[in-house]
């Protein structure tokens, strides 16, 4: 018999890892990025651009003061940003009807029309979050920077995706070292409003809450080679759903070539494969579909041996801990 054990936020057990209990707890890990996105490395492409790095420097500060309670911050974008965009969208545009998956196909349009998603506009986050939290009950939030694969993972166990919003440099629009609002907004966003995708990807995050280091870098693995670079197959034919993918021009290209090796999607092996970050992807995983992908990772979830097991409760929207009795 499962029962719910009472465990509010602090308590602490000596073999456990701390971990959110409640959304608004998310908090926590505003102020505990790895990097701080102002902070760029002498090979990144605003680094010797000193009103780039001031314009990072805004959006690190929004995101690292904001907190649940708030209304998500709307962003002024001034029109050279715009016109970044503007070179993504309209070149990946062009791919999706025949290289993207057809859940992203689907929502595609939808973000068009009530999110204000165009060429000629960068969407707010308020908005898409909005419309997220009313499909699938997915949210935004923003990010300061790089998170710990811990905390971006447990964000996914409550159905939060940390987003950026901050746009690569003007210098390089279809390249960026690091993620992005187009990233974010093109590659991830779709997806979430998938109610079978949302529910692949809160397992993923529900299955890290508690786990030793070494699962948590087997999940981050599973998440790199499904939400980040994943594909799936449609009647026979390859297609993308990962938002690494999905959100260049190139990877987009490459990956329905016979150039990378392509082998099904199975956590046992997956979460073991080494993977480059710079370069495209010389391996893929192929997931039949996301109700197959969330099942083959719950049954992975439970050969981890964690000390607990928790389950989602969307009414108070925070977990509860299982004590097998
Ligand atoms: N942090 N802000 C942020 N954005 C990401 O996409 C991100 C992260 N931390 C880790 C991460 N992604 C993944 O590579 C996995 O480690 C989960
Ligand atoms: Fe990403």
């Amino acid at each position: 018999v499962n029962s719910v054990k009472v465990f509010t936020a602090g308590d602490t057990d000596d073999n456990i890892p701390w971990f959110p209990m409640h959304v608004a707890e998310l908090d926590r890990f505003a102020n505990q990025i790895l990097s701080y996105g102002s902070e760029l490395d002498s090979d990144h492409p605003g680094f010797t651009d000193p009103a780039y790095r001031a314009r990072r420097k805004e959006f690190a500060d929004i995101a690292f003061h904001y907190r649940h309670v708030e209304k998500l911050p709307l962003v002024e974008y001034t029109d050279a940003e715009k016109a970044t965009w503007g070179v993504m969208y309209k070149k990946l545009k062009e791919l999706f009807p025949t290289h993207a998956c057809k859940e992203f196909n689907k929502v595609f349009p939808m973000l068009e029309q009530h999110c204000g998603y165009s060429e000629n506009n960068i969407p707010q986050i308020r908005d898409i979050s909005a419309f997220l939290h009313r499909t699938t009950g997915f949210r935004l939030r923003p990010v300061a920077g790089l998170l710990s694969s811990r905390d971006f993972l447990a964000g996914l166990a409550f159905r939060v995706f940390h987003s950026t919003q901050y746009i690569r440099h003007s210098s390089k629009p279809l390249y960026t070292p690091e993620p992005d609002v187009c990233h974010e907004l093109i590659g991830h966003v779709p997806l979430f409003a998938d109610p079978k995708f949302a529910a692949f990807s809160q397992e993923i995050g529900l299955a890290s809450l508690g786990a030793s280091d070494e699962d948590v870098k087997k999940l981050a693995t599973i998440y790199w080679f499904t939400i980040e670079f994943g594909l799936c197959r449609e009647d026979g034919e390859i297609k993308a759903y990962g938002a690494g993918i999905l959100s260049s021009f190139g990877e987009l290209e490459y990956c329905r070539t016979d150039e990378p090796k392509i082998l099904p999607f199975q956590p046992s092996v997956t979460s073991v494969t080494e993977y480059p970050i710079t370069t495209y992807q010389p391996t893929y995983f192929v997931t039949e579909s996301f109700e197959d992908a969330k099942r083959l990772v719950s049954e992975f979830a439970k050969t981890m041996n964690k000390p607990v097991q928790v389950q989602y409760n969307a009414y108070t929207e925070s977990v509860e801990i299982l004590d097998n009795i």
